[in-house]
Formats: structure tokens, C-alpha cells, sequence
């Protein structure tokens, strides 16, 4: 068993400058299909701005060192050491070397097995391709490295294997020389002439269908672009490629950023432990984010597919460019990326419905963090495995962080700050505090609390009240904000909150905004929140308004405003911005659904209250809006982000309440659901413009209505658009209703789809998601079943998440049975992966993280299974990690 003491913690306060930097890397691989050597050709150097050393050390893990020369001699054992992690060269016991004023040479070979390696970092084998993952602490396990961000080379790369198996051999950069070799073998050289730390080289070998394109700069310059996949795969590509180009063509408009080397590569891998991965000029994919085409992959696929290739292609500049000084700093290049993919996205679609989108994800997963175990500010401030913290919290939060500066100092302000952020760092590995100086100098801004962001963990509440005084035509809000404690943070210092928000007049119109005082305290229609208690007086209103706050989720907070179910109906029905139309109709299906647990709990029969029916059929039949923002709109709260909204929750109740909502729902408004899914669902050719995307949402949601009637009828339906439809969306949406329903056949369903999509890996994902997300009581037996199903391979993380992921993440009746056998369940394939793959294992893990929301059974069912976790023989840091702080 792990114990807190054999653990070492790594703290951001800790941080030295490396006392040995690396002008140039040369590597040479010579694969094999059992090994690998690797041969590395370091120029080091000492560090002017670290203390003096007389050892250099460098990380190296699982590495079998073969030969080491520093400047041409061959070290004797007595010179250096190693040990599992690290290669330690005491270079005062080598002879003529003078290493604090010269530069010199350390060569090492090492002998390294990436077909056994299943951890999914460092070079390994996919589908029989060697890829690469280095970030964060991969490179390691390559070569002895000082592997940090924070130490940055210029990479040369030469790559020697089989031709016939390999024929494609990639790294980053420019292709410099190739040719053919003795027995059968090829090499190729490449060359990267930007600096970059480890983490973003990559090396790709492989025998693949290539895709190519160009794409023409801003500054005239034509950019090769590629996209490797594996065999027969070449269909999927395309529109990868036009998002790429779109990608392109968005970050010079919008920040100026132009592509800096010639060529741009992509390569998809099966198996990965992420989605995808920003290399320099050579990005390596998870399948998922690369692959789509309309028969295989759904709407949402496809957006997420763009979504994942803008946001690599933006981190050239958000990442590599500019990268971190440390791994504490990760949300400097996450948030910022994922807050400029964001915005991509909003751009290409529909920025209302993004934004409920990306708001959801937070409400659902990122206050569930900040309120968990795990719980940690934007920039942490210790972790013991870099792995853990890719999190919700670092990259949406994140990215929400970086929204706010942008709503404080407007498009323009913002991009002022990104510009003088480039022209001071642009090849500099910096910090977050670099960033929020580069904001504040170029706007002139004082940021000082604003920085209590980065600092603080915890989602802040704000309290508003508010009184209308009608003789004085005034109205005041009164403002609390408050943060609750978390692991390690108690007492916490007032954020900086922008409040954008609106006063509705009788017709639904904004009223102007005018404070009586205090000016300062109002930008347009953003109030400034930077008080634990505040009263702002509103003048010149003429009659009692309705409060839209915290319009467009302006700031990561809860909110909490009494609104009484008039309010909600009229923001529902009239609110302008659309997130808050959106958020009144969520607010006003949440009371109900609460209410519906208090009768529960009081032993009394559930009533539908019937005021619902009217606003969800005026939202059902508008014509102005949008068919997606409708499919949102008329969506429940999920049950996920409920659980947050409660101290302690009777999960139980919350079930039957949802269902009981969505089934009267579904009964008083029958025929509208009926009628609209038959105006929306379209058998005929197959289009993917905004409208038709926007029908098939619409579609969706109606159908899920009309399925959850329970009626032979909807079955049918729903049975006629899995089998007819000519795409995927349709398909997996009546593939999802029905496996979650009683429909008798629904096994033979399954069958049949398995059938069809056998031979596509990540349509085989959604069949096994779809079962493994159904809520009725016979599903852990399936789930046993599934794990043992020969398309399931517990190496690939793809299929882990499908099957174990979907089910202790997604199906929480069944995940949480009272018996304990869904938490059995879970700890047993943890078991099983820990040591395969402990990255993904630990992801499983913190599916136990929110233990304490449960009833006392529940929560000492879940403890029995982390204590059983912890016990593990040789249990890796990154579950120890993620089950020791879930225990506390
Ligand atoms: N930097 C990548 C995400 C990533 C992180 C870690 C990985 O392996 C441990 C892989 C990918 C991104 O943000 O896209
Ligand atoms: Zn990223």
C-alpha cells in the first residue's frame, strides 16, 4: 500500500530555473518491432540564472541505459548514477571538463519496449504504428532529458525502420533528407527550427492513407497540410481538413496569428489517453477527433471534431509559442486555448447556443470539482501526478477566467493585451502572472483582485436582493458574494465579479442603466462585484422591473435570486439574452423538480403543476427561435448539476422526480411533441447545413418526449428512425431512447446495430455507450457482459470510457444501486487497469469523488471501495492521488 510519506508532493512555490539548459537535441530512433534504441546528442549547458551545479540531472524513466559519453569519452561507472526516475552525472569527476563556462556534449543510448507499453505516454505502439505522447512528463520515458516546460531546444530528429511496415516516419518540423538503407530499412531526418520544450515533440511511424490539402496565409505563404489515418479511413478525413483550414483562416482574422512552419500534420491514433495533442507542426489524435463522416458520426461529433482541431491548431500560438514555465501554470495555455476554441465554435454555430452549452459542462462537472476532494485553483498550487490536474477546473474554468477579461475590457481591450502578450514572450516559456500583466499594461486595467482568481478554488455564490421604491422611481440590489472553503483554503478574499445584467420593463424591453452613485461600479451593463457585501441604487426606473442577472453566465458563480414562477415564465418568454432565456426555463423545471422531492419526502402524491405546460408550448411553437436553442430549452436539468445545487441529496427522489416530469410532460403535450418531430424529422436526403442540423436537435428532444410515453406507438418511431435514417445522428438518437426504455426488443435492436457497425471502432463506442447509460435494473449484469465482449479492449481508453466511464459517469440509477454493486463494479475494473493504464484508471476514479453528496448507506458503500482502491500492491501515484484526497 502507497502511504502519504512515500509520496513526494510537488509544490508551484518550490520552483527553481533548471541549473543545465539544452541549446540543441539530436535524437535517432531505430525502431523495432520488440525495441527500440534512441541515441541523444545533447548541447548543455550551464544555466546563467540558476545556482551552480556540479551534477546534472536528468528525469529517465524505464529507460535501459547503453552506452553515455560526455564530449566523446565513455563515463566510468563512478561518474554518473541511475536510478528509476533520474540520471544524475557528477561532471566534477570528468576529466577536462570545464561545464560552468563551456557548453558540452552529453550522448546517452538507451534501449527502451514501446510494444509493451501500455501507459500511453512516451512512444508506443497504436494498431501497430508507433506514436508518441510527452506531455506533460512523457519524454522520460524516451530519453534522459531534463524534461520540463521550462527547458527549451532546437530538435533534430533522424528516424530509422522497416520500410514496408513504416513507410511514413514523422517528427516535428521540415523534412530535411531521407533515403533507403541496407536490410530493407529507411530513415528520415527532420528538423524543427522553432525552441520547444519535450512535451511537445513527436514522432509518428506508420503505414497510412494521407489526406492532403494546402492552406495560403494572410502574408501569401502556401502551408502543406496532412492528415494521416489508419487504412481505409481516407472517406473520415475531410472534414477534419476544412476545419482546419477554417481554423486557419479564424485566428489570423481574429487575432492575427498566421501558421509559422510549412507544413502542418495530423496523425489520428486508436488508442490515447486524451483527445488530442498541440506537437509542433505534427498534432496527434484520439480517432474520435479526427474521424467524421455523416454515416458514422453525429452533428455533435462533427462539431466536436472542429472544435478539437481549432484548438490544437490555436495552441501553435497559445502553447507552443508562448508556453509555461511549469506545469503549475497548465490553464495559461488550457484556459486561454479553450476560451479561443470557444469563441471559434460560437463563430461557426450559434453563440447563444455554445454558450449554454459550455455553461452546462461547467454547472454539471467544474462546480462538482470545486465543491469535491479535488477541488483547486486555476493554477494549483501542488499535485502529486501532473496527470490529474487536466481537469475541468484548469481548462474550463479556466477558459471562463479568460471569458471575463474579455467581458471587462471588450473585444478590442482584449486583443490589446493578447498582442503585447506576444510581443514580451513570444518564444519564452512564462506564467500565468505574465499574462494578467500583460492584460493590465496594455489596458491600463488594474487587475490586483482580479488576480484572486488563479488563487482561489471554490465557486463563489452571490446573494442578490432587491427593492423597487415606485415614489422614487429606484431600484436597489443588494449584493453578497461568499466562497466556500475548500481542501486546504478557508477565509476567502472577494473575487472581482462582473454582473452583466438587465432590468425588463412590462413588455419584456431593457430598461437604461443608471446607478445613483458610484459610476465606477458600472461598465454598460456589467456592475463590478468586488465587495463580500454591496448595494448598488438604480435610477429613473418607472415601474417594478424584472432582473435578467448574471446575463451570458458572465462569471463562474451560483447565483441565488428568489424569482417567483411569474418571473421565470416572462424571462422564459421574454428575457434578450438568450442564455437567460435559457436559464429561466432550467430554473423553472429545477423548482419543479425539487418540489416534487419535497412531496415525495413528505409522503404525499405528486403533482404536475400545470402553469408548465403553457410555457413549454409557447417555447415549443416559436418561430423566431433556433432549433437547437429549443432542443435546449426544452432539455431538463441535468441530473448531474441538480446533485450540485443541494447539500445532501435523496437521489432516489430526484430520479422519480425527473422521470415524473418528463412523462407528464410528455403526456400533457402529446400532440404538440407528435407534431413537431414530424415537421422537424426528415427521411429524405441527407444535409448538414445550420438548418437541418438545428431539425435533427429539435427532432431529438421531441422524440425523447414521445418515447418516454412508453407507448407502442413512440416505440415505433423511434424504432423507424434507427433503422431508416441515413445518418448518424438520427440513428444513435433512436439507438439512445430505446436502449434507455422497456421496448421489448431492444436487445435484438442492439444485436442488429452491433452487426451493422462492427467493423467501425467508435460507431462499436456508441453501441457500447448506449447500453452502458441504460438506467433499468438489469444493466450491471450487461455492463459484466459488455467488459467481456470481444470489441471491448480494457488497453484502449476509447473503449474503457465507452463501457466503465459511461457507467459509473453517466447512469447514475444504476452506477448508485443501493446494493453497492455499481461501486463494486467500478473498484474492480480500476483494479484491473491501474497498472495497464494509470492515467485512465485515475480518471475512474474521481467518478467516487462526490461520495459525501449521497445518504449515509451509499456513502459507506463508496468508502468501503477506496479504502479497497488504496490497498492496492503497487497502486500508481495517479489513483493513490485521486482516492487518498476522496477519503480525506
Ligand atoms: N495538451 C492537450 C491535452 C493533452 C494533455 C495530456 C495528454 O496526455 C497525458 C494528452 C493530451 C490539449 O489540451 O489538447
Ligand atoms: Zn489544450
Amino acid at each position: 500500500m502507497k502511504t502519504s510519506d512515500s509520496i513526494p508532493v510537488k509544490y508551484r512555490k518550490d520552483y527553481k530555473p533548471s541549473a543545465y539548459l539544452i541549446h540543441e537535441t539530436k535524437l535517432d530512433f531505430d525502431l523495432f518491432d520488440d525495441h527500440s534504441i534512441v541515441t541523444a546528442r545533447l548541447k548543455l549547458q550551464a544555466n546563467p540564472n540558476a545556482d551552480p551545479s556540479d551534477s546534472l540531472v536528468l528525469d529517465g524513466e524505464e529507460l535501459k541505459l547503453l552506452e553515455i559519453f560526455i564530449n566523446g569519452q565513455k563515463l566510468e561507472s563512478a561518474q554518473y548514477e541511475t536510478d528509476s526516475e533520474q540520471l544524475t552525472v557528477w561532471l566534477d569527476k570528468v576529466h577536462n571538463l570545464n561545464y560552468q563556462q563551456n557548453s558540452f556534449e552529453l550522448m546517452t543510448k538507451v534501449r527502451i519496449y514501446p510494444n509493451t507499453n501500455t501507459s500511453l505516454e512516451g512512444l508506443y505502439l497504436s494498431n501497430g504504428k508507433f506514436c508518441t505522447q510527452c506531455e506533460a512528463e512523457g519524454f522520460r520515458k524516451i530519453t534522459y532529458y531534463s524534461d520540463r516546460p521550462d527547458v527549451m531546444s532546437i530538435f533534430t530528429v533522424r528516424i530509422e525502420a522497416a520500410q514496408q511496415k513504416y513507410p511514413h516516419l514523422l517528427s516535428n518540423g521540415n523534412q530535411t533528407e531521407h533515403g533507403k538503407l541496407a536490410n530493407g530499412r529507411h530513415y528520415a531526418i527532420w528538423h524543427d527550427p522553432f525552441r520547444k520544450p519535450s512535451y511537445l515533440f513527436a514522432l509518428c511511424a506508420g503505414n497510412y492513407d494521407l489526406l492532403e490539402d494546402h492552406f495560403k496565409t494572410q502574408s501569401g505563404r502556401k502551408i502543406k497540410l496532412e492528415i494521416y489515418v489508419d487504412k481505409g479511413k481516407l472517406e473520415q478525413c475531410h472534414h477534419a481538413m476544412a476545419s482546419l483550414k477554417k481554423a486557419m483562416a479564424w485566428d489570423e482574422e481574429v487575432f492575427g496569428l498566421e501558421y509559422d512552419l510549412d507544413i502542418y500534420m495530423v496523425v489520428a491514433v486508436g488508442d490515447f489517453n486524451m483527445g488530442a495533442m498541440e506537437n509542433k507542426g505534427l498534432n496527434i489524435f484520439n480517432t474520435k477527433y479526427v474521424l467524421a463522416h455523416s454515416d458514422t458520426a453525429t452533428d455533435q461529433d462533427f462539431e466536436d471534431v472542429e472544435a478539437v482541431i481549432a484548438h490544437e491548431y490555436f495552441h501553435n500560438w497559445t502553447g507552443n509559442r508562448v508556453t509555461c514555465r511549469d506545469w503549475f501554470q497548465l490553464s495559461l495555455k488550457e484556459g486561454l486555448t479553450v476560451f479561443r476554441d470557444q469563441q471559434f465554435t460560437a463563430d461557426q454555430t450559434d453563440h447563444a447556443v455554445k454558450r449554454i452549452e459550455d455553461v452546462k459542462v461547467i454547472r454539471s462537472h467544474q462546480f462538482a470539482e470545486d465543491a469535491g476532494p479535488m477541488a483547486h485553483p486555476i493554477r494549483p498550487d501542488s499535485y502529486i501526478e501532473m496527470n490529474n490536474f487536466y481537469t475541468v477546473t484548469v481548462y474550463n474554468k479556466g477558459a471562463e477566467i479568460i471569458r471575463m477579461y474579455h467581458t471587462l475590457l471588450g473585444a478590442g481591450g482584449f486583443r490589446h493585451g493578447m498582442d503585447l502578450y506576444f510581443e514580451r514572450h513570444d518564444g519564452q516559456a512564462v506564467t500565468c502572472e505574465d499574462f494578467v500583466c500583460a492584460m493590465e499594461d496594455a489596458n491600463e486595467y488594474d487587475l490586483k483582485q482580479f488576480r484572486r482568481w488563479y488563487s482561489q478554488a471554490g465557486t463563489p455564490e452571490l446573494t442578490v436582493t432587491s427593492e423597487y421604491d415606485e415614489l422614487h422611481r429606484k431600484l436597489t440590489l443588494h449584493v453578497k458574494q461568499t466562497c466556500p472553503d475548500t481542501p486546504g483554503q478557508s477565509n476567502k478574499q472577494p473575487f472581482h465579479i462582473p454582473l452583466k445584467l438587465g432590468l425588463l420593463d412590462k413588455e419584456g424591453k431593457d430598461l437604461p442603466l443608471q446607478l445613483a452613485a458610484n459610476p465606477e461600479q458600472l461598465t454598460g451593463d456589467i456592475l463590478h462585484i468586488t465587495q463580500l457585501e454591496q448595494s448598488f441604487e438604480f435610477t429613473e426606473i418607472a415601474q417594478q422591473p424584472v432582473l435578467s442577472l448574471l446575463r451570458n453566465f458572465s462569471a463562474p458563480v451560483r447565483l441565488h435570486y428568489d424569482y417567483n414562477d411569474h418571473e421565470l415564465a416572462f424571462l422564459f418568454a421574454h428575457d434578450s439574452d438568450p442564455f437567460n432565456q435559457w436559464e429561466a426555463g432550467q430554473r423553472l423545471f429545477a423548482r419543479v423538480i425539487w418540489q416534487l422531492c419535497a412531496e415525495q419526502e413528505a409522503g404525499e402524491v405528486m403533482q404536475f403543476p400545470l402553469h408548465l405546460v403553457n410555457a413549454v408550448q409557447n417555447l415549443l411553437s416559436s418561430e423566431s427561435l433556433d432549433g437547437r436553442f429549443k432542443a435546449l430549452a426544452l432539455t431538463l436539468p441535468d441530473i448531474k448539476a441538480l446533485i450540485e445545487e443541494v447539500e445532501r441529496v435523496n437521489l432516489d427522489h430526484l430520479i422519480v422526480a425527473h422521470n415524473f416530469l418528463k412523462k407528464e410532460l410528455a403526456c400533457q403535450l402529446e400532440m404538440d411533441w407528435l407534431v413537431h418531430y414530424q415537421a422537424n424529422h426528415h427521411v429524405g436526403k441527407f444535409q448538414q447545413d445550420k438548418t437541418s442540423i438545428a431539425q435533427r436537435a429539435f427532432a431529438g428532444v421531441c422524440l425523447s418526449y414521445l418515447v418516454a410515453l412508453e407507448k407502442p406507438k413512440a416505440y415505433e418511431l423511434a424504432v423507424s428512425q434507427l433503422l431508416n435514417s441515413n445518418n448518424m445522428t438520427d440513428a444513435e438518437t433512436g439507438l439512445k431512447l430505446l436502449m434507455h426504455s422497456n421496448y421489448e426488443d431492444k436487445q435484438q435492436l442492439a444485436d442488429d446495430f452491433y452487426q451493422k457497425w462492427q467493423n467501425e471502432d467508435l460507431v462499436v463506442n456508441k453501441w457500447f455507450m448506449s447500453q452502458a447509460t441504460d438506467p433499468s435494473d438489469p444493466t450491471i449484469e450487461r455492463v459484466e457482459t459488455l467488459i467481456e465482449h470481444p470489441a471491448f479492449d480494457l488497453k484502449n481508453p476509447n473503449k474503457v470510457r465507452a463501457v466503465v466511464g459511461a457507467f459509473a459517469g453517466a447512469n447514475l440509477a444504476q452506477f448508485h444501486r443501493k446494493d453497492g454493486q455499481g461501486y463494486v463494479f467500478l473498484a474492480e475494473q480500476i483494479k484491473r487497469l491501474y497498472s495497464v493504464n494509470p492515467q485512465t484508471a485515475a480518471r475512474l476514479t474521481g467518478a467516487f469523488n462526490r461520495w459525501k453528496k449521497f445518504d449515509d448507506e451509499r456513502q459507506r458503500l463508496m468508502c468501503e471501495q477506496l479504502q479497497g482502491i488504496l490497498q492496492l500492491p503497487d497502486l500508481s501515484k495517479d489513483v493513490y492521488e485521486i482516492a487518498s484526497k476522496a477519503l480525506g
